[in-house]
C-alpha cells in the first residue's frame, strides 16, 4: 500500500552545499521557543531528522531545516537545522537557502527579515531572489593557539571560536586546500577531532567542538582572502565555505587585530564558492558577523513514505 506523507519539502543549495527544507506537514512542536522546539523534535520526532537527511532519501551532505511559525509574529519565521548525526545550533548556509527558498516560494520580499533559531534570533536581508546577507548570532575567539597531539605523532595549534556552532580553526596543518584532497583533508580534519575530544577540549561550558575548519592560500587572490575546508560533525565536508565558521573566522581575525570592523573578508570553499563576510563589534570582546552569500531552489516535492518500506524514515544514525 502506498501513503503518501503530506510533507512538502524545497531543496536548494548554497554555493554547493544542499538545505532540505520543510515547508508544510512538519511535526506539531508546541508553543515553545526553538530551542525548547529542538528538544521535543529531538526526544519525540528524530524520525522526521532521518527520513529527509540520511539514505535513502538523503545523503551525509544534506542539512535539514523544518520551517516553524515564530514565537514572536513580528519576527519572520523560526527555522531548526539538522544533518546526518543530530541537530545545529545555527547554520549559515542553510539560512541563506531557507530565504531563497522562502522567495521562491512567494512567502517573502526582499528585504529584512527576522528569523528565531535555537541559539537566537539572527536577521537576514534577502537582496534578490538569490543573494542574502545573513547578520549571524554574535561570535567570539573563546581561546587561542590550542595545541593538540594527533594520533600519528606531531601536534598542531588552532583556535577555538563559537560562530553558531563550535569550531577548532587551524592554519598551520601542512595539508593541501584543494578539491582533488577532499578524502585526505576529511581523514585528517576527523583525526583531529577526535584528539580535541580525548584530550577534553571543549568549547565554552564543556560544549563539544563538532566542526573543524583548515584554512589555505586561496585558488587565486582575486576571488578571496583565504579558502577553508570545513568538516561537519556527520563527516560530510562543507561545499560552501560555511556561514557559521566564517563568523568564527571573523571573530579570530578581529580578535589578532587583523581585520577591522565593516572590512570584508572573502571566504572561499574547497569547491571554490565564496561568500563575504564583514562585522560589527559587539563588546565584550564579540562581534556581529554578517555573511553574504546565494542560493538556488533545485526541487520541489513531497515526500512519500510507503507503509511497507522498512526504510520510510532513513537508515538509522
Ligand atoms: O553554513 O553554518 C553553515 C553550516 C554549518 C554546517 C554546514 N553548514
Amino acid at each position: 500500500m502506498n501513503s503518501a506523507a503530506p510533507i512538502r519539502v524545497i531543496d536548494s543549495h548554497t554555493g554547493g552545499e544542499p538545505t532540505r527544507l520543510v515547508v508544510t506537514g512538519g511535526p506539531d512542536l508546541g508553543p515553545g521557543s526553538m530551542a525548547d522546539r529542538l528538544a521535543v523534535l529531538r526526544r519525540d520526532h528524530d524520525w522526521l531528522r532521518r527520513a529527509l537527511v540520511n539514505e535513502p532519501r538523503g545523503s551525509d551532505v544534506m542539512v535539514g531545516a523544518l520551517l516553524c511559525e515564530p514565537v514572536d509574529p513580528a519576527n519572520s519565521s523560526g527555522v531548526i537545522f539538522f544533518n546526518n548525526v543530530g541537530y545545529l545550533g545555527m547554520c549559515g548556509h542553510g539560512t541563506i537557502g531557507l530565504m531563497a527558498s522562502l522567495a521562491w516560494l512567494g512567502i517573502i520580499e526582499p528585504g529584512e527579515h527576522r528569523i528565531e533559531t535555537p541559539v537566537g534570533v539572527v536577521s537576514a536581508t534577502l537582496h534578490n531572489a538569490h543573494t542574502v546577507s545573513v547578520n549571524n548570532v554574535e561570535s567570539y575567539r573563546y581561546r587561542e593557539a590550542v595545541q593538540v597531539d594527533l594520533p600519528g605523532g606531531g601536534s598542531v595549534s588552532g583556535d577555538i571560536a563559537w560562530g553558531g556552532n563550535w569550531f577548532y580553526l587551524v592554519a598551520d596543518h601542512g595539508q593541501a586546500i584543494e578539491p582533488g584532497n577532499t578524502a585526505a583533508l576529511t581523514e585528517f580534519a576527523g583525526a583531529l577531532r577526535i584528539a580535541l575530544n580525548r584530550a577534553g577540549i571543549t568549547g565554552a561550558d564543556g560544549a563539544e567542538i563538532d566542526h573543524i575548519e583548515l584554512f589555505g592560500p586561496p585558488g587565486s587572490e582575486a576571488e578571496a582572502d583565504s579558502r577553508s575546508f570545513v568538516l561537519c560533525p556527520g563527516n560530510a565536508y562543507d561545499r560552501s565555505p560555511c556561514g557559521t565558521g566564517t563568523s568564527a573566522k571573523l571573530a579570530c581575525l578581529q580578535a589578532a587585530g587583523k581585520l577591522q570592523p565593516g572590512q570584508v573578508w572573502r571566504q572561499q570553499s574547497v569547491i571554490g564558492s565564496v561568500f563575504e563576510g564583514s562585522f560589527e563589534l559587539a563588546g565584550e570582546g564579540r562581534i556581529r558577523p554578517t555573511i553574504t552569500g546565494t542560493a538556488y531552489v533545485n526541487g520541489d516535492f513531497r515526500l512519500v513514505m510507503e507503509d511497507a518500506d522498512p526504510f520510510r524514515h532513513g537508515l538509522p544514525t
